[in-house]
């Protein structure tokens, strides 16, 4: 069939069958994406075996929660952010920290606390490194904002997260800081090892056949919010991971690479409370202000919460 045939087609089938009320929005986009998969199948020939194969596919990945990996696998979360930063651009927003993706392991409802929080449960203590995050928040002028919202999550020493690791203890490697008087917040933890899709799982079994890995550096995500300022959703991702700037989500980015500072000081150890030597990051973040013709800040996705 040739391209219009197609479309006149998907119109008979989809668009001219309606008898009751109509999404236009819903109809535009599904009258589209058909049409360009039907236009696919046209030119690819793509075979029946392989269209049902397909379906199978989401079938297998939707039952097992993983077409949010998915799609920080295949890029799809990344080009979201670029289209993202340039209608910022268009906006006349610029300035503050970068974005970069969400990714699929966010959990509401983490412990909140002002200017301080452990962020571990002192199950790895004596295995792996500690970290010392700290940082101030600003707006795009370098004015502090105390009582701003720092929603924290990470990774444990295998590359695990909670709630979806049930090996875990309930929010173990996540909290909600507010910023202190001086804008600042501080926050003690373990450092995070990199992300791997599970092996067996239908990410992976996708990037297989794309000849690509599904592994991540070594990060920490952030959710910065402050009232009148536009929400920020980063991460920073740490300098010496072999996968720094091979991410398979691709979310490193210039101005989000962090480096850990290996304190040995025995004052300075004894001053944080500690009894052995640590790894200290600082993370400073700054918010733009809200403005009126810009596109939400806020991403609205279904997100676990505890
Ligand atoms: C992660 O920890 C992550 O941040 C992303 C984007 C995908 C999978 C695991
Ligand atoms: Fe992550």
């Amino acid at each position: 069939m040739n391209r219009q045939e197609i479309d006149a087609l998907v119109k008979k089938m989809n668009v001219d069958t309606a008898t009751s009320p109509v999404d236009e929005r819903v109809q535009q986009i599904v009258v589209r994406l058909l049409g360009d998969l039907f236009h696919a199948i046209e030119e690819l020939d793509i075979q029946p075996s392989e269209v049902w194969k397909g379906i199978e596919y989401f079938t297998d990945a939707g039952k097992a929660n993983e077409l949010g990996l998915l799609a920080a696998g295949l890029g799809l979360e990344h080009y979201l952010d670029l289209r993202s930063d340039e209608a910022d651009a268009k906006a006349g927003i610029k300035g503050g920290t970068p974005r970069t993706i969400e990714g699929p392991l966010y959990v509401a409802g983490a412990p909140e606390s002002v200017g301080f929080a452990r962020m571990d449960d002192g199950s790895e203590s004596d295995k792996i490194d500690t970290l010392i995050i700290e940082g101030t928040v600003t707006d795009s002028e370098g004015n502090i904002l105390p009582n701003a919202k720092v929603e924290i999550w990470h990774a444990n020493g295998l590359g695990n997260y909670s709630f979806f690791d049930k090996t875990q203890s309930d929010f173990n490697l996540r909290r909600t800081i507010f910023t202190d008087t001086d804008g600042k917040y501080v926050a003690l933890t373990t450092m995070p090892v990199g992300y791997g899709c599970p092996p067996e799982g239908t990410t992976q079994f996708l990037l297989n056949k794309l000849g690509r890995h599904g592994n991540r550096p070594s990060h920490v995500h952030y959710f910065i919010s402050a009232p009148n300022y536009r929400k920020l959703t980063t991460q920073f991702n740490i300098e010496g991971d072999k996968y720094l700037w091979d991410d398979f989500a691709f979310a490193t980015r210039d101005g989000l690479v962090a480096t850990a500072v290996d304190v040995t000081d025995a004052a300075e150890i004894e001053r944080q409370g500690l009894n052995k030597p640590f790894k200290h990051i600082t993370f400073n973040a700054a918010l733009v202000h809200e403005k009126a013709n810009a596109t939400s800040s806020e991403v609205d996705r279904r997100r676990a919460s505890a």
